[in-house]
């Protein structure tokens, strides 16, 4: 089950597949009076129950589900931020830096490229954790192809609304999972969760997935971004609690 949330190697029939499995487990599962461990979002147990729960369920690589030191509330917390112009129609994301084919588009032309939807969990820096959203937009590295990324580039910068910047290594911008996102739950984007299109890099603590995008710049050298020169960790894996520099 995490390799449905957790891979976007899977295709949409597969997840589809997936999701029928699990509601037919948890049927069961519950018909038995079973306590109910590992399933889909956890939408049926209260918030404590579901973060005992995400800590005893294992990643297919064997890490916990949920990182240490969080906690799963079941919805995003809005954590404020410099809000950039969420209309649709005004919305430009330029693809370049170290690359061979810089580009720019706009909301329609990023429609237009290949969508993934996958459902995720982000693990915010403050403690708390939201399991297993569905998310949908366009693969980083989808991005990154069409710009013929040199291969000098190490890192990529995202660039927000009002000089907010975050740096990510490469290859956790090229991973499956790491979005320019525009949907989220079913709807476009919230005006306060970086509409119309935010960067998503659900492996790293939430403050690398910079809301209001603008830009995405890959680079030779690495750029600390806004919480990074302000004494957080520059890669920032929650598994390693990589919370301060
Ligand atoms: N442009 C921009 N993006 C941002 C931030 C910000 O202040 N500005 N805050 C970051 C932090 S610290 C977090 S935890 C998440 C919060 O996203 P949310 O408000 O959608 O929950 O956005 C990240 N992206
Ligand atoms: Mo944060």
């Amino acid at each position: 089950m995490s390799a449905t949330r957790r891979s976007g190697l899977l295709d949409e029939q597969t997840q589809a597949a997936q999701r029928r499995e699990d509601r037919r487990r948890f049927i069961k599962l519950a018909a038995a009076g079973t306590t109910i461990a590992a399933l889909g979002g956890y939408y049926f147990l209260a918030p404590d129950e579901q973060t005992k729960a995400a800590r005893r369920e294992r990643l297919p690589d064997g890490r916990a589900r949920l990182p240490p030191g969080q906690k799963v509330i079941e919805q995003l917390k809005p954590m404020g931020g410099s809000r950039g112009d969420i209309r649709k129609s005004a919305f430009r994301l330029r693809v370049h830096g170290a690359v061979d084919a810089p580009f720019e588009i706009d909301f329609t032309e990023l429609l237009s490229l290949p969508q993934v939807e996958l459902d995720l969990d982000v693990h915010c820096v403050t403690g708390w954790s939201r399991l297993g959203a569905r998310w949908q937009g366009v693969r980083l590295a989808e991005l990154a192809a069409r710009a013929q990324v040199r291969p000098t580039a190490r890192h990529v910068i995202l660039e927000a609304a009002h000089g907010y910047t975050a740096n990510v290594p490469l290859d956790d911008a090229l991973a499956d999972d790491s979005l320019v996102a525009h949907r989220y739950e079913g709807e476009s984007l919230a005006s306060q969760n970086g509409a119309p299109a935010r960067a998503l890099i659900p492996h790293l603590y939430f403050w690398k997935s910079a809301k209001w995008l603008e830009g995405v710049r890959f680079v030779e050298r690495d750029e600390p971004g806004f919480w990074e020169v302000r004494g957080y960790h520059n890669r920032a894996d929650p598994w390693l609690e990589q919370r301060y520099g």
